[in-house]
């Protein structure tokens, strides 16, 4: 090890040290461990699962499941892809055509008053919301003692509604405790546009705080959504109003919630939803170094020429390249390459979204137009 590579070893473990104060950060998973089944020292753990299990997009392999309850190296490669937003591994969610349940529960051990989750969510590569009734899907619930009914604390659930043109809006619903169900679905917001949506990661940031007390109604519930590419999150929905407040008999707050879910829409076809960087904290996740790190990546990257009729190349400066996949403007994936000089003169005249990976796990997007 040489001394600059000491030094600044040191020095990024001084910021990522520093990092996890300023965020309070809880809890993290990247998935990149292989292994779900332990409980980290602040007592979060993941709990019950359906259908859901650890996947990788190897180079040679192509999709292999790793986990699914124990490790295992199950080679499926049927030319789905299963690469992660981030490093090697995500959490995928399996829908069989016509089956409605997909799940991933966790505990988060201790209970807090107030509460940030945020994931990374791709949208299945096929994505239709699915033409039953009701036309729901869950996507994420938090809870303080037990899921609606089956406790006397509150929960909140966010669920995603058929748009009438086969894409989906998202709702948010709160029950007040007391052992009572729903209430009302508020606050319906666009949420996944078909097909233009389809196999594009998104960030999704959720916050929840109780109420001051069982009398007064100031629960604040938010949710905050990114594409890949975007710099800032927006937000799809704000309630400062909610009746929320920790029960009687405790717990102090927030403790178990889960991920994805019951599917009352049963997809047509088999579809699959892919979760990574799984992150709780008790403050805000939207201001993140992560968003300013993927600018900072986004700005070092050039492709040139552009636009450009037989090949362009990718400057990564100092990062070292992965992979390059190229997508068209349905967002259906056209080719993937490893090198740094890319042949496109066999594609129709048109835009190109161009996603880079470096080797530490970088991404970003660019547009690239054929002429
Ligand atoms: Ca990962």
């Amino acid at each position: 090890m040489n001394k600059t590579f000491l030094f600044s070893s040191i020095f990024i473990v001084m910021l990522l040290g520093c990092n996890n104060k300023v965020f309070s950060q809880l809890f993290y998973d990247s998935f990149e461990s292989l292994d779900m089944s332990a409980t980290n020292s602040d007592g979060f753990s993941w709990t019950s699962s359906v259908r859901t299990s650890i996947v990788t997009q190897h180079p040679v392999d192509g999709n292999v499941v790793v986990f699914n309850g124990n490790s295992i190296y199950n080679i499926v490669n049927d030319g789905r892809n299963w690469a992660a937003r981030d490093g090697d591994y995500s959490l995928r969610f399996r829908y069989p055509a016509g089956q409605d349940w997909s799940e991933q529960r966790f505990d988060l051990g201790s209970a807090y008053p107030e509460l940030w989750v945020s994931f990374w969510l791709r949208v299945p590569t096929n994505f239709s919301h699915g033409a039953g009734s009701p036309t729901n899907h869950k996507l994420f619930a938090i809870w303080m003692d037990g899921y609606e009914i089956h406790g006397d604390g509150p929960t909140v659930t966010w669920n995603f509604w058929n748009d009438g043109n086969n894409g989906s809006n998202i709702t948010v619903s709160y029950s007040d405790g007391g052992f009572g169900g729903n209430g009302p679905q508020v606050q319906s917001t666009p949420f996944i546009s078909y097909p233009t949506d389809q196999g594009r990661w998104m960030n999704v940031a959720f916050r929840v705080k109780a109420s001051t007390n069982t009398t007064s109604n100031n629960g604040v519930i938010e949710m905050w959504r990114r594409w890949e590419g975007e710099t800032v999150h927006s937000q799809l929905h704000l309630l400062t109003d909610a009746d929320i407040a920790i029960p009687t008999g405790g717990p102090e707050g927030w403790k178990a919630g889960y991920l994805v879910g019951w599917a009352n829409a049963p997809y047509d076809n088999d579809t699959e939803w892919l979760l990574d960087n799984f992150t709780v904290s008790e403050t805000s996740l939207l201001d993140s170094s992560l968003s300013t790190n993927e600018e900072t990546f986004n700005n070092s990257i050039l492709i040139s020429p552009n636009p450009t009729s037989n090949t362009f190349t990718i400057d990564l400066g100092n990062d070292i390249l992965k992979e390059t996949i190229i997508y068209n403007q349905l967002g259906q994936q056209i080719k993937e390459v490893t090198t740094s000089e890319v042949d496109i003169s066999s594609l129709s005249k048109g835009i190109y979204v161009v996603k880079v990976t470096s080797q530490n796990g970088k991404t970003t997007t660019k547009k690239v137009i054929k002429n």
